[in-house]
């Protein structure tokens, strides 16, 4: 039996252990001697790890890449990521938030926003002092592995690659520094990422669902170095957005006072940036103050020795299989236009936590309901985060952007109780995903309804003034004197 970390679970194993005896169903993993394989130690496989391994189970993680906390550099994806409340909650249950937040995440209060011509304007997250934080993957990863590695019950296996699994019988195959390892499990997570080998077996199945998007546009992480003065070179507590229409551009502030910059653009676009000249030509036009931040020569340098990776959108269900489940990406990769891909992805694991202390670790309800109540809110955030994605292409220039923004935040401040900004229901709560879209169907037919009344009230207006002659004789004399004087500054 595993340590046991809290009064919570020293109850569930206790429950389990009595209860042992008397259930017959295999799936119920009630001592220690059964057996977790969690497939990925990606972030949410490691944060996965933390959870099962209070729970006293024998927890095995298997992880493609080496041990990232021994490697000088780690290839792959985003350096950093805007974790906000979702992903603070999951992290808070096994006592990383702290160590996350305090120790090394810069909040960041609000956008702050870049126009063509240089000039910036900030617009609050919600109300005052919300923020979401800046946080290095590579950070979170480390941070968490290493607290999962502190319960003996857990197991880090590096350099497996699963190659084959049985979902019914809990088998699986992986390679290992080029030799074939087999192992067995009661229960296989698959947290392996967006191309899931998991969830590559799953699709056998009958009657699974699953779709896939690539989008048009691709991303590329470019750096901010701090400056001379070994400063941030930008104002660090904000996220940064250039929003282009077409071209959009966003920066996270790191530890080590570097920034990371993200272009999106459509690969054409990519594709036809072949020269330098052509590079800075193109920055000029659409990025002009982010040149001396960047610096011409490692703008070039750092654009040609890199190349622009894809995005993708998976919508799939169910997410389990008789002795598997498939959380974070491999359920429901998004494009990152919502900043919530990581996020969901903790909180799928706060829902199995849920899930498993209500049917006391019997994997034959928790499996079921796990997929029943999270396949509505996983593809409620994929939509969102399409839909922005398409939203934010439409506004064209940072003045659109900011009217929008501010529309949403001056309806907040008058009405803090009644308008919720979706974008503070995403980030700052945990209202269900798909009951904030829900919300924001509501309150848009409120406001739409609100402008319809206000037209209606004008058209009641102006008929009772029309049967009033003094009063509509002078209410025309003014509408006249205001059309006279709005010409006379045109200039007509
Ligand atoms: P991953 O992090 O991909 O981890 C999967 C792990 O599984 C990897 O370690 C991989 O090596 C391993 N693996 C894969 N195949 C196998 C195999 N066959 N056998 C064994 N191991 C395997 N989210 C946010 O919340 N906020 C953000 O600001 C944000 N920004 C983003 C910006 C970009 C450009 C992108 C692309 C994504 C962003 N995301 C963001 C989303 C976030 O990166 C993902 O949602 C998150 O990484 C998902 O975690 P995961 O553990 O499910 O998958
Ligand atoms: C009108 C204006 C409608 C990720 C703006 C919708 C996303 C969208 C990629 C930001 C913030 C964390 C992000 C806002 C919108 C991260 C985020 C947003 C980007 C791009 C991102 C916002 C990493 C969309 N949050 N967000 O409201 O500030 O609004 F710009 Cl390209």
């Amino acid at each position: 039996m595993g340590p046991q970390k809290s009064a919570e679970v020293s109850r569930i194993t206790e429950e389990g252990d009595m209860m042992g005896g008397d259930v017959s169903g295999d799936l119920i993993m009630a001592s220690g001697e059964k057996k977790v394989a969690i497939v990925g130690g990606g972030l949410v496989g490691a944060l996965n790890a933390c959870y099962l391994a209070r729970r006293g189970v024998q927890v095995h993680v298997y992880e493609y890449r080496g041990d990232i906390r021994q490697m000088e550099h780690v290839p792959g994806r985003s350096i950093n990521l805007a974790l906000s409340h979702r992903g603070r909650s999951a992290l808070a249950r096994v006592g990383l938030e702290d160590l996350v937040i305090q120790q090394h995440g810069i909040p960041m209060y609000g956008r702050m926003i870049h126009a063509t011509d240089g000039r910036k304007k900030v617009i609050p997250y919600g109300k005052a002092g919300q923020c979401i934080y800046s946080v290095g993957r590579r950070y979170l990863n480390e941070t968490m592995l290493s607290e999962a590695e502190t319960h003996p019950n857990v197991h880090l296996h590096f350099n497996h690659k699963l190659l084959h699994s049985d979902l019914k019988t809990g088998h699986m195959v992986f390679e290992s520094n080029g030799r074939e390892v087999q192992a067995d499990a009661d229960l296989i997570l698959g947290c392996d990422g967006a191309y899931s080998a998991v969830r590559r077996q799953m699709m056998k199945a009958p009657r699974f669902n699953y779709s896939q998007t690539y989008i048009p546009h691709g991303y590329m992480e470019l750096c901010i170095p701090p400056t001379a003065t070994g400063q941030f070179a930008m104002e660090p507590n904000y996220l940064h957005i250039w929003p282009r229409g077409e071209f959009m551009m966003i920066a996270l502030p790191n530890q080590d006072r570097t920034w990371t910059v993200t272009l999106f653009m459509p690969f054409a676009v990519f594709d036809r940036i072949t020269t330098p000249d052509e590079l800075l030509e193109f920055f000029r036009e659409n990025y002009r103050d982010a040149i001396p931040l960047i610096g011409e020569e490692k703008l070039i340098k750092d654009f040609f020795s890199n190349r622009a990776s894809p995005l993708v959108s998976v919508k799939c269900s169910p997410y389990h299989s008789p002795k598997a489940l498939i959380m974070g990406d491999a359920a429901h990769a998004m494009v990152p236009f919502y900043g919530q891909g990581m996020n969901a992805g903790f909180e799928d694991c706060l829902l199995l936590d849920d899930l498993l202390t209500k049917h006391d670790m019997d994997l034959e309800r928790v499996l079921p309901e796990y997929t029943e109540v999270r396949n509505p809110d996983a593809e409620a955030i994929c939509d969102l985060a399409m839909y922005n994605y398409v939203e934010m292409r439409h506004l064209v220039n940072s003045r659109a952007f900011l009217m929008r923004k501010a529309l949403d935040s001056f309806l907040h401040t008058f009405f803090p109780n009644s308008w919720t900004p979706l974008y503070s229901m995403v980030s700052f709560t945990r209202v269900r995903y798909h009951q904030a879209i829900a919300h924001k169907e509501r309150q848009d037919k409120i406001v739409f309804g609100g402008v319809m009344t206000l037209a209606a009230a004008l058209a009641a207006g102006v008929a009772y003034l029309a049967q009033r002659g003094d009063l509509w004789r002078s209410a025309t004399e003014v509408v006249n004197e205001q059309a006279r004087l709005a010409l006379s500054r045109l200039g007509l």
